[in-house]
């Protein structure tokens, strides 16, 4: 990236039903509030295909206090820009209720803002850096090479994953169109360079580089408020309208 702050949207996505290992560690901590993992996204006009959410195993995630009655689950890295710029109160020293290990939260059910899927299921991914957005990564493997990677070997090896194929079982949805790929370009593009596993980490940051260009640049939309617009034009749309219905915010780091 060159220079400047890299502008990403904050998706909030609510928890519906924890895990049963992170219902017994949280106990009735949070009882009569509104918990949302936080994911940081820069394709916010994707989230309509979200089939699951990413965590990182053996990362750790704290529980932030963002007002009165919400709670942001993030790391807290994240959680101290988010005060910085006034995501969360208050400004100098996020509070930290409580904290779970990645590998606790997988399984627990979550909303997934505008997606045609109303609610995933959180699940591990070997890549997500602690050093980078939230450490909650949202999944769209239509678009994006490394979830669609991830969500393969996790289909393909649940038992050693340790996950219920179930929460697995969202199949790819198409979001938009591009002229090289055609609906489904993470697929196709896996299948092209005979990716293998999310271990595949040159070819699959190649890929990514390819779907970008190809999705951001020449990409139609499929779905939405603003189908038949070029992705181009509907990203700032579709953040805007998230926003507005207080399901995401602007996050910068
Ligand atoms: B993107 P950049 Cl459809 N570790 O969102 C690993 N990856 C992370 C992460 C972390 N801690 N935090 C965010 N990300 C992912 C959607 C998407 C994304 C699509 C296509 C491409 C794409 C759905 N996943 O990213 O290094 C998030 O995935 C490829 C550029 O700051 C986030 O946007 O450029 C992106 O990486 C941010 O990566």
């Amino acid at each position: 990236e060159g220079g400047g702050p890299t502008e990403y949207t904050g998706v909030k996505m609510e928890v519906v039903d924890w895990s049963p290992s992170a219902k017994e560690a949280l106990g009735d901590c949070l009882t009569g509030k509104r918990v949302f993992l936080v994911a940081a996204t820069l394709r916010p006009e994707t989230m309509y295909g979200q089939t699951n959410c990413f965590v990182g195993a053996t990362l750790d995630y704290g529980f932030f206090s963002a007002n009165e009655t919400d709670v942001y689950v993030c790391s807290y890295r994240a959680a101290r820009n988010m005060a910085f710029q006034d995501i969360i109160s208050p400004r100098d020293n996020p509070t930290k209720i409580t904290s779970l290990k990645g590998s606790q939260i997988i399984g627990t059910k979550i909303k997934a803002p505008f997606s045609i899927n109303p609610e995933v299921y959180v699940l591990p991914m070997e890549g997500v850096l602690p050093s980078k957005g939230t450490g909650v990564v949202t999944s769209v493997p239509s678009d994006s090479p490394d979830d669609y990677a991830a969500l393969m070997d996790l289909r393909k090896k649940a038992d050693f994953y340790k996950i219920d194929p179930s929460w697995a079982a969202i199949d790819p949805v198409p979001v938009l169109s591009t002229p090289t790929y055609g609906e489904m370009t993470a697929p196709a593009l896996i299948k092209l360079m005979k990716i293998q596993s999310q271990k595949d980490t040159v070819r699959l940051a190649e890929a990514k580089e390819l779907a970008y260009k190809e999705g951001f640049y020449k990409g139609t939309m499929l779905i939405g408020d603003f189908k038949g617009l070029p992705v181009e034009e509907a990203k700032p749309k579709v953040r805007d309208q998230m926003i507005a219905a207080n399901l995401a915010f602007a996050y910068a780091e």
